[in-house]
């Protein structure tokens, strides 16, 4: 291996030095004591501790870091105390999430990092929104992000690559090419000589890298951060270098041809550089072997401490009220002025007013700028707020997700429109496993509000109709909106902009343009977890959200004898069951009507949760009344009698009669 000292001096030297030894050192411990049981999974970073040593190190300390599985040196170099890493490997409380994710799942603002979800390509998207952050905010910084070679082939690589290189943002990639996968070789993930050369097809640089040369990791690095630094953009680097371990520790190496292994232990990062360092006299043995004496010993005293901590014990209390960020809602009451405006006038208020308040927050969307959406409700804004917090985005929902994510995390707040509720699925993986689950993991929060035009009724076919919230109240961390009104869309989008946690909010197309309402001019917020009583009986209790509520109200007005409790629900997560409950007391008698198909949609949960809390007042048994089990479908008398509206009048009467 070739060495370029270059200008370094010897204590860079050394340090680059120590900065590998350690990670190697504590590996070492950590196979024994994998081999004793003592604790859980290991992914091995044996013989690329270069590349994060050499990153890390090239950063500065107010540089945010994504590192991935295998580079217990970004830990190490960001100097986090030992005793806190053995303890996250523990389980225990004093590791960075108190029992509650494993190895090197986890984030620390103190240090800059933020660590991995398993499913790995949404960190590439996070290093975006970091970035994208630091850009608006005319920081001169840059962000770090690793990748295997493997997940190179996800989605979210080629979406986050994509919006870093159509926003400028100073994002440097770094593909860690350790020859496989888990099981795969290269030659079976990706088709092409080097993954660097993909950059041009994203109209970025690129460099290749040998991995396991410190000295070419951290000076190109360094020297590629300053450019960026002064001229933000993104850069993709590939180092190349080699997995000498299983995937994980209890997996092995079998399928590693052995010629392969034995050609890469001689290019072994620290052992090269220590030979390097001892024949340019930068360092002796016997410095070596005291700096070994030191770590050895800061590592025993560190795994001391670990194995001293008792293992976490089980408070549900806490559990369950750390899933969410404690939010202080603050209510700001309506003036009087009131105009009459449409639903989807509502929200564009909230939304403007919003933008008016935080200055910190960003909307992002496709064709949400000049053109002002699909639905018009940004239009004007970027001549109020500019193109930098109004951002037209590429097609790549679970990219811009992460974004969003990645500015939380460096202190803005997102909106992101979806331009269907139904596109939601392209991004359902950072919102299910990232937003919705941070909180909970490493006490980060994930400022984000979706929104969400959604539902039927309108003609539009399977892919531009579903409601389908259900697919996020099953999901504990996010909260989930559904006003019916625009005066309560208008407060409750204020409240969702307020709160630190992710909302996604449904707005329902078929009542943009057709509802209307007394709205209040100034801005307001309305409290979540807070049903509506729209009318008062003692008959019957109705339960429904959005454009069911419409629905309903025209049931009733077409039978004023049915003398009905009529509760709009407004937000389902948290939902407002004292108000169901009371009522249902009072009635003896509950239908529920969601647009949703039926079949585990939330009036199943609702129904449930009465036949336990009500029983013995219940005069008959729960109905609930949704949509077809099919998809969504186009022609307007298939829609029709895929709608539950029809099928709700009926089963209103029948419950009435029962
Ligand atoms: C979405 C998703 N698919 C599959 C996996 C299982 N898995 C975890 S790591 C890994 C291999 C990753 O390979 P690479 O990106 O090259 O990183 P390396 O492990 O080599 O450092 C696989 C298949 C996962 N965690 N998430
Ligand atoms: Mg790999």
């Amino acid at each position: 291996m070739r060495y370029h000292i270059g200008d370094l001096d010897h204590q860079k030297l050394r340090d680059l030095y120590l900065g590998m030894l350690k990670p190697r050192m504590i590996e070492e411990k950590m196979l024994i004591l994998l081999r004793q049981g003592k604790i859980s999974k290991w992914f091995s970073g044996i013989g690329q501790e270069a590349i994060s040593v050499g990153v890390t190190q090239a950063l500065k300390a107010e540089e945010y870091i994504l590192p991935m599985h295998r580079n217990l040196g970004v830990f190490t170099s960001r100097n986090i105390p030992l005793h806190r890493l053995f303890s996250q490997w523990q389980g225990k409380r004093s590791g960075f999430t108190q029992g509650r994710d494993r190895s090197f799942h986890f984030g620390t603002q103190e240090y800059k990092i933020v660590g991995m979800i398993s499913h790995l390509g949404p960190q590439l998207g996070v290093a975006d929104g970091i970035a994208l952050a630091d850009l608006l905010g005319r920081k001169k910084r840059v962000t770090a992000v690793f990748t295997g070679e493997g997940a190179t082939s996800e989605g979210d690589f080629h979406e986050a690559l994509n919006i870093a290189s159509v926003w400028n943002l100073p994002v440097l990639f770094c593909i860690e090419n350790n020859g496989y996968g888990l099981s795969t070789p290269t030659n079976e993930q990706y088709n092409c000589e080097n993954l660097a050369d993909r950059a041009k097809g994203y109209g970025m640089e690129s460099r290749i890298i040998d991995g396991n040369n410190i000295l070419e990791v951290y000076t190109k690095v360094d020297e590629l951060c300053k450019a960026m630094r002064k001229r933000p953009r993104p850069m993709l680097l590939e180092f190349k270098t080699f997995r000498m371990r299983g995937h994980e520790e209890a997996s092995g190496t079998k399928y590693v041809p052995e010629k392969l292994m034995d050609k890469w232990a001689k290019k072994d990062p620290i052992a090269n550089y220590e030979s390097f360092l001892l024949e340019e006299n930068i360092i002796s043995q016997g410095e070596i072997e005291k700096l070994k004496e030191e770590i050895s010993e800061e590592i025993n005293e560190n795994l001391k401490m670990a194995f001293d901590e008792s293992p976490v014990s089980f408070d549900e209390t806490k559990e369950l009220n750390e899933v969410y960020q404690y939010f202080d809602y603050q209510h700001i009451e309506p003036i009087e002025e009131l105009e009459n405006i449409r639903f989807v006038d509502a929200i564009s208020q909230g939304l403007e007013q919003s933008m008016y308040r935080h200055n910190e927050l960003i909307i992002m969307g496709q064709d949400i700028a000049d053109y002002g959406g699909v639905f018009k409700i940004t239009e004007g804004f970027t001549s109020k707020f500019g193109k930098s917090r109004v951002r037209n985005t590429p097609i790549c929902e679970s990219a811009i997700v992460s974004t969003a994510m990645g500015l939380s995390i460096n202190g803005m707040k997102a909106v992101v429109e979806m331009q269907f509720a139904d596109f939601v699925s392209s991004g359902f993986n950072p919102i299910v496993n990232y937003l919705a689950k941070v909180h909970y993991r490493w006490n980060e929060k994930a400022d984000v509000v979706i929104r969400m035009p959604c539902g039927g009724g309108v003609g539009a076919g399977p892919f531009h109709s579903q409601t389908n919230e259900a697919w996020f109240t099953k999901t504990p961390g996010l909260k989930v909106v559904y006003p019916a009104f625009p005066a309560d869309a208008k407060g409750l989008l204020n409240t969702a902009i307020n709160d630190p946690n992710p909302v996604l909010f449904f707005e329902h197309k078929g009542l943009y343009r057709s509802v209307y309402g007394d709205v209040p001019k100034d801005y307001y917020t309305l409290p979540f977890g807070k049903a509506n009583l729209l009318r008062t009986g003692n008959s019957i209790t109705v339960v429904s959200y959005g454009a069911g509520v419409h629905w309903a109200m025209e049931v009733l007005e077409k039978h004023p004898n049915i003398d009905a409790d009529l509760v709009d629900l407004r937000t389902l997560q948290p939902l407002d069951m004292d108000t169901v409950f009371t009522s249902v007391k009072k009635t003896g008698k509950l239908i529920i009507l969601q647009e949703d198909t039926l079949f585990g949609g939330i009036a199943s949960d609702i129904s449930a949760m009465v036949m336990e809390e009500c029983f013995q007042y219940l005069d008959a048994p729960v109905k609930r009344v949704g949509s077809l089990e099919t998809p969504v479908p186009f022609a307007k008398a298939l829609e029709e009698n895929y709608l539950p509206k029809q099928r709700f009048e009926s089963e209103l009467l029948n419950l009435y009669a029962y």
